[in-house]
């Protein structure tokens, strides 16, 4: 934790990358947790393009129901702690591969939700964007009537331009690189990681469990992030 501690307090430019971990203390499961996140379905089934053409009144449902869930809970003390590195650091980036809007509503303001945001909709003819109604069923495009999709980034898809490829491009001047709570299921968050510590930045990996990250790690934290961050933002005693 010193040397992570250390590295963090000297670094000019930091990079934080997260995962569903740092809202596992908000009490939204993860992806792979036992938590039945997903009502017995299989995210990497119901989140993907052929699910929603398929059966988009399931998919709606799914995430309508998901979208509850995300709202009514509420930023833990890791969200809070990375809201706080923002404000400290001269040069700052969140890549966050969660859509529950929870590091918005902690007060992250230099982030990018690179798959994109539960609360929001887009229509699948003129591609605008607008928060999902709240009434139920499935919502129409407010411009053109189409029908909308959400807003997300679903497996199989490309991601969006200024998304990964900002990531990137910040990776390659960072000189410290925070990973919390992914698994790195999803390779090219990962990638972004990786990018930064061949660019000669520290990285570490918080997570209670070794992750795809922990081997090229710096410092890997063995922790739930809700006590994990606060301690690496802690004043030290000289
Ligand atoms: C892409 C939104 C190329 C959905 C998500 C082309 C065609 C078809 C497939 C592919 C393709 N190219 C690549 C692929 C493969 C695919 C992929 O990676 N599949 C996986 C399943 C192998 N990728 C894609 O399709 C991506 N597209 O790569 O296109 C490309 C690249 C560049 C430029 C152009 C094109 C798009 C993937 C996006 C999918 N959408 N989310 C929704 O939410 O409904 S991904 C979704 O799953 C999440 O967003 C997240 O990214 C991932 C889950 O991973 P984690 O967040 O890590 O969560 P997980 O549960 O796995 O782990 C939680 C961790 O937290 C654990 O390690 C646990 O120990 C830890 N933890 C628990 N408690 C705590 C904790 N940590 C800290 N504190 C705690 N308290
Ligand atoms: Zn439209």
């Amino acid at each position: 934790m010193n040397r992570a501690r250390q590295a963090f307090r000297a670094a000019r430019r930091v990079l934080v990358i997260t995962g569903a971990g740092i809202s596992a203390e908000s009490g939204i499961p993860t992806f792979r947790g036992e938590g039945g996140l997903w009502k017995g379905f299989d995210a990497t089934q119901l989140a993907t393009p052929q699910a929603f053409d398929g059966d988009p009144e399931l998919v709606w449902e799914w995430y309508r129901w998901r979208k509850q869930i995300c709202n009514e809970a509420s930023p833990n003390p890791g969200h809070r702690a990375v809201a706080e590195m923002e404000h400290r650091e001269g040069d700052f980036l969140l890549l966050t591969q969660n859509v529950d809007g929870l590091h918005p509503r902690a007060g992250s303001k230099k982030l990018v939700e690179i798959h994109g945001c539960i609360d929001q909709a887009r229509c699948t003819r003129c591609a605008s964007v607008f928060g999902v109604p709240a009434s139920e069923g499935m919502p129409r495009c407010s411009d053109c009537g189409a029908l909308a999709r959400p807003h997300i980034l679903w497996f199989g898809e490309s991601y969006w331009a200024g998304t990964l490829d900002r990531g990137i491009a910040f990776a390659r001047q960072a000189d410290f690189c925070l990973v919390v709570g992914t698994s790195g299921m999803v390779w090219a968050p990962s990638a972004v990681a990786l990018e930064a510590k061949q660019q000669g930045a520290f990285l570490v990996d918080v997570n209670p469990e070794q992750s795809q990250i922990s081997s090229y790690a710096d410092a890997w934290l063995a922790g739930p992030a809700g006590a994990i961050l606060p301690e690496l933002l802690a004043e030290v005693p000289e």
